[in-house]
């Protein structure tokens, strides 16, 4: 069971990755189903990050944890110059934001995982319940985000900025093994092909779906209702067939709440320290001069996509 699992392990790092966040649905069921499920309020504390990399706009997700923090991926928020947070309606200015001293801008590495401490406390927005067990192989998992959709026929190709949520089994991990993990996986499975399968069972569940292309850094939960718990952030999708579009048969992966619960206190209870020019604070001097992988290169593909879309709305 241990070498099937790392030889899957293996076959995932081999295959490409694209930075994600957003939703492609089931092709027989209705976008409606998708929408509802992310306009629950045990999702309200998902929102939507803007952020600017000099004269360059993009969208991601994040996830509000206390009154003025939102967890997020690190990839949304390494390269920023400003960002802002937008929950209920109303847009709050990020003060300062951080990444994982361990984040290099590899993505498989697992360490893609930031801090956004905003300016003001939300109000009116109940903070989202961080999951602190261990049980998250094998729990169904709602994602939540903002960014492109489709389905899994077409992948993902239509920005709407609108917020949807879909689920999938957490049924895998990257790593050797699963205690240690840092990162949970999922596959979109195909009502119509079990041979799109990738790993856990063959068979979808009712509003499965898969993060998307686009944005980063939203959030995955466990469990419904008052009993949801953010287990998640979206990290990266991985394709089998060549192409990163989150259509059936895609994978895709979160940075795994639980094992990030120390850097989390411990950077949210230290945020009092002033730092001159703000932003990026724990990711200064870790940068790795390690070559990125051309999977990367993407990213900012994927987020000039949105962003030229979005200035055509
Ligand atoms: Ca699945
Ligand atoms: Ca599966």
């Amino acid at each position: 069971m241990r070498k099937a699992a790392l030889l899957l392990a293996m076959a995932i790092v081999a295959a490409a990755a694209l930075p994600a966040a957003a939703m492609t649905i089931r092709a027989d069921r209705l976008q409606k189903a998708y929408l509802d499920l992310g306009a629950q309020p045990e999702y309200a504390s998902v929102g939507k990050i803007d952020e600017t990399i000099g004269c360059f706009s993009s969208i991601g997700s994040g996830t509000l944890i206390a009154p003025d923090w939102v967890l997020t991926a690190a990839h949304v928020a390494d390269d920023a110059t400003a960002i802002s947070f937008t929950i209920g309606g109303v847009k709050y200015d990020a003060a300062e934001w951080f990444v994982h001293p361990s984040w290099t801008g590899n993505l498989l590495a697992g360490y893609d995982i930031g801090l956004v401490k905003l300016a003001a406390p939300v109000a009116g927005v109940a903070p989202a319940v961080r999951y602190a067990g261990e049980e998250e192989f094998g729990a169904v998992g709602t994602m939540v985000g903002y960014g492109l959709t489709g389905t899994g026929r077409t992948g993902a190709k239509t920005f709407d900025g609108q917020k949807r949520g879909g689920r999938n089994m957490i049924d895998f991990y990257a790593g050797a093994a699963a205690d240690s993990a840092r990162v949970l996986l999922v596959d979109f499975d195909n009502p119509g092909n079990r041979r799109d399968n990738r790993f856990g069972s063959a068979v979808p569940l009712d509003l499965e779906g898969l993060i998307a292309p686009g944005d980063s850094g939203g959030g995955l939960f466990i469990g419904d209702g008052a009993a949801a718990r953010l287990a998640g952030v979206t990290s990266y999708v991985r394709a089998f067939d060549g192409k990163n579009d989150s259509d059936y048969g895609d994978t895709a992966a979160f940075t795994r709440v639980s094992a990030f619960a120390s850097w989390i206190d411990e950077t949210m209870q230290s945020c009092l320290v002033d730092v001159a020019g703000g932003g990026r604070l724990a990711a200064e001097g870790s940068v790795s001069p390690i070559p990125e992988p051309a999977s990367l290169a993407l990213l900012a593909l994927g987020l000039g996509a949105i962003a030229a879309r979005r200035r055509r709305v």
